[in-house]
């Protein structure tokens, strides 16, 4: 899974990224910068507890991967702010930074002058892609039967999008089957995506006028979370030994890191969930699709799980916990046996049975 974290130069972008990542990437720099990447580990107190269990001899969390880009901003000119948008189209999920920590911001319009840049990019596409597709229709397409109907479907999708987006509302504001946001996948349109929006404090700023703010200037959009936090002193937090870190916090009054926070709303917000594997050898979290039949969750394993699949043993990971053991799990009836087409549920421990 892949999280782009984007705003206006300045917002803190990057510190967040340090944050979250516990990397060391250059704050203070402007536009024209590469993105930061790192890969994360999601904290997951499910795993903790089966791992707590069995005392493997790996511990594997679920990862995500975070990419930091250079700002954008109105007035910077159609082909840097391309340039940077490029970078989010394949993320699955979108933080927008928010700098709240500075005297004579205002979080609110800050939020809407970056939305407008995402907007203004998808729309331009958008457009692009209609003009096209009308005159390719009017021309008499070329191509099979079939090509001309999806193309005639994709344009109906773009033809629900578009007004949306003129009125300024996000693209996620449409509610899509699957089988028309498959028709528009390619585009990665911006507004699309699950957005996180993270208010970025100072030190000691009290979050909820700052949220009140967001929530209002967000209105009603679909798959959005506004979050606030000091983004630098968890980035500094992030840097000592956890009894320093523990002993920081009690001095500064924070009850816990909030970063662990954006990395599971993250996680929460796009369609994945995690199902676990769990025994003496490794207790490991797998990310899938929501709705992913058990057989082809079995290939994020292995690929001869999914070709040998035989059937899964089932159990939710609380139950496991609770009961102690497999076998013990057995006994009481709570090991299910599910086939190929079982829709593996978030928490979920597999066992998959198989044969190549
Ligand atoms: N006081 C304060 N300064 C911050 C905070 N977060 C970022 N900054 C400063 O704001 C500037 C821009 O931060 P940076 O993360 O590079 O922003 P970006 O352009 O969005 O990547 C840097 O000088 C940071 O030190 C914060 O929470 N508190
Ligand atoms: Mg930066």
């Amino acid at each position: 899974m892949y999280i782009g974290i984007a705003g206006l130069p300045g917002a803190g972008k990057t510190t967040l990224f340090n944050a979250v990542a516990r990397q060391k990437a250059q704050v203070g720099g402007y536009a024209g910068n590469e993105p930061n990447l790192a890969v994360v580990k999601v904290p997951d107190e499910r795993l903790d507890k089966l791992s707590a269990l069995f005392q493997p001899r790996k511990h594997t969390p679920a990862e995500v991967r975070f990419v930091d880009v250079a700002g954008v901003a109105k007035g910077m000119g159609q082909e840097s702010t391309a340039a940077v948008l490029a970078h989010l189209r394949t993320a699955d999920v979108l933080v927008q930074v928010i700098a709240a920590h500075q005297d004579g911001r205002n979080p609110a319009s800050d939020y809407e002058e970056f939305a407008l840049e995402l907007q203004l990019a998808d729309l331009g596409q958008v457009e692009r892609r209609v003009e096209r597709l009308e005159k390719e229709v009017r021309l008499g397409a070329k191509g099979t039967a079939q090509e001309r109907a999806t193309k005639e479907r994709e344009l109906e999708v773009l033809q629900k999008l578009r007004p949306v987006l003129e009125s300024g509302q996000p693209a996620r504001a449409v509610e899509l089957t699957q089988d028309e946001q498959r028709l528009i996948l390619n585009f990665g349109f911006l507004t699309q995506k699950p957005t996180m929006v993270v208010a970025n404090l100072a030190d000691e700023q009290p979050p909820e006028p700052v949220i009140t703010a967001l929530n209002a200037a967000i209105g009603s959009a679909p798959r959005t979370v506004v979050l606030a936090l000091p983004a630098r002193l968890e980035m500094d937090l992030g840097e000592l030994a956890e009894e320093e870190a523990a002993e920081f916090m009690e001095a500064m009054g924070v009850a816990e890191r909030k970063v662990g926070e954006v990395i599971r709303q993250a996680y929460a917000l796009s369609e994945s969930i995690s199902f676990f594997t769990a025994g003496e050898d490794e207790c490991r979290a797998w990310t899938i699709r929501r709705g992913t039949p058990a057989q082809e969750a079995a290939g994020a394993i292995h690929s001869d799980l999914a070709r040998g699949f035989i059937r899964a043993e089932v159990i939710r990971w609380d139950q496991l916990v609770e009961v102690g053991s497999e076998a013990a799990a057995k006994k009481k009836g709570w090991v299910r046996q599910e086939g190929k087409t079982y829709e593996v549920q978030d928490g979920d421990v597999l066992h998959i049975l198989f044969n190549v």
